[in-house]
């Protein structure tokens, strides 16, 4: 799937919308989400633009792999390895932003 010119994470991945990088490789980039839900809540993108996380899944499952290794590695760093990982899928999941993002909090004891 294409990146889409008006998709907001496209627009992060690309470095033409400032953001607060957590982690970055060719394929993957991770930045602080801007209304945190936790002491360390981080996004974490594929480069490449999906809608969703299902359709990651069905495209390019070694990306979302490799999605979670990341989460590990943030959550390594930040809170001896223990981390929550959400996934908004559509609009009535709470899904705000079209282009497939892992929420990841961590750094904190978390409630539920
Ligand atoms: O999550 C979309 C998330 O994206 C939400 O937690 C806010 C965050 N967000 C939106 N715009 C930005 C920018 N510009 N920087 C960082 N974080 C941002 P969803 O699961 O789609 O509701």
């Amino acid at each position: 799937m294409s990146a889409s010119d008006d998709c907001l994470f496209c627009a992060i991945a690309a470095g033409q919308i400032p953001s607060e990088t957590v982690y970055e490789d060719e394929t993957t980039y991770a930045f602080k989400d801007i209304n945190p839900k936790a002491k360390v809540h981080v996004l974490i993108i594929p480069r490449k633009h999906y809608a969703n996380v299902a359709e990651l899944a069905k495209d390019d499952p070694a990306q979302l792999v490799h999605m979670v290794a990341v989460a590990q590695g943030i959550a390594d760093k930040a809170f001896h390895g223990e981390f929550r990982l959400e996934f908004n899928t559509g609009h009535d999941a709470g899904q705000s932003v079209f282009h497939v993002h892992a929420h990841v909090l961590t750094g904190e004891v978390l409630s539920e």
